[in-house]
């Protein structure tokens, strides 16, 4: 073929393939049945979400009520910031395409477990465990699965603590358990994940280069945490010397509480 055919043969291909692509638009994605399809299933899917985002509510509160309670114990806050997310359809749709999941939301319910998210984002990696522990013993958290990439990292050099609970929604006339997924995380740990997140998903690197810079972020990985564990050994020194070193108080006759 000469190079003018080439062109020509080249710009038909891509007219065709315009007029399939608007033709199958048009009779499945625009049909009548697809459409009753969306209709009927819009008011489910919506309610579903409604219920994880009551389910992120509950689970929410109880970090914050945590928070509040062991900051007078600790004197300070182990808690420093708390993201909540419903997963995108998009991020739900590629997933259930991933792991083969079936069309229908009880499928989705029962196998996706992470379409309600809470990330608690704690100062020190002790506070992660003391908080964890704290939410799991409550009686109406069930723990589905956990999963320790503090103790056992990723091969990315991801670290967080991952847990899969159950926490019942109290709606108007029934209650309903509900799948959270929490991720715990120091906020080193947050740092070096957001931005290997970033970075993960906007290259298109030759391999080789792909793979210096994974073993360069498996490297920061590796001092964030070292970074991690230094500044807890700082706030253990404190709090070890504060409680040998009790502070007298200025009315020692004046006990408000015996
Ligand atoms: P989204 O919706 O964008 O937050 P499973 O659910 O157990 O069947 P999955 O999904 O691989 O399988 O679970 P995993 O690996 O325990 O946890 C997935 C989530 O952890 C991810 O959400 C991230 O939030 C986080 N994560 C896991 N590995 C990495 C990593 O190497 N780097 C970073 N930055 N984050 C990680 P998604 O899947 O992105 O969904």
């Amino acid at each position: 073929m000469s190079n003018d055919e080439n062109t020509a043969f080249s710009s038909e291909m891509e007219n065709a393939l315009s007029t399939y692509q608007e033709d199958f638009v048009r009779e499945n994605l625009m049909s009548d049945s697809f459409l009753d399809f969306v209709e009927q299933n819009t008011k489910p899917i919506d309610l579903l979400f409604a219920y994880y985002r009551c389910a992120i509510m509950e689970v929410e509160t109880k970090f914050n009520v945590l928070d509040e309670s062991l900051s007078v114990e600790l004197d300070r806050n182990p808690i420093e910031s708390i993201q909540t997310r419903v997963k995108s359809v998009d991020s739900l749709l590629r997933k259930m395409r991933r792991k083969n999941i079936p069309l229908n939301l009880s499928a989705i319910e029962e196998k996706i477990h992470d379409i309600a998210g809470v990330r608690v984002i704690c100062s020190f990696p002790d506070d992660i465990y003391e908080l964890a522990e704290a939410f799991l013993a409550q009686d109406d958290i069930t723990l589905i699965a956990r999963k320790d990439y503090i103790r056992n990292p990723k091969p990315s050099g991801y670290r967080s603590l991952h847990l899969i609970v159950e926490v019942p929604i109290f709606l108007k006339n029934e209650k309903r358990n509900m799948k959270v997924e929490v991720q715990f995380r120091t906020i080193a740990m947050d740092f070096w994940a957001s931005l290997e997140h970033k970075l993960h998903y906007k290259h298109d690197l030759p391999p080789e280069r792909a793979q210096a810079l994974a073993d360069e972020l498996r490297d920061c990985a590796e001092q964030i945490e070292h970074l991690d564990q230094r500044m807890q050994a700082v706030r253990n020194e404190i709090v070890t010397y504060n409680k040998e070193n009790p502070k007298e108080s200025e009315f020692p006759g004046f006990p408000l509480i015996n």
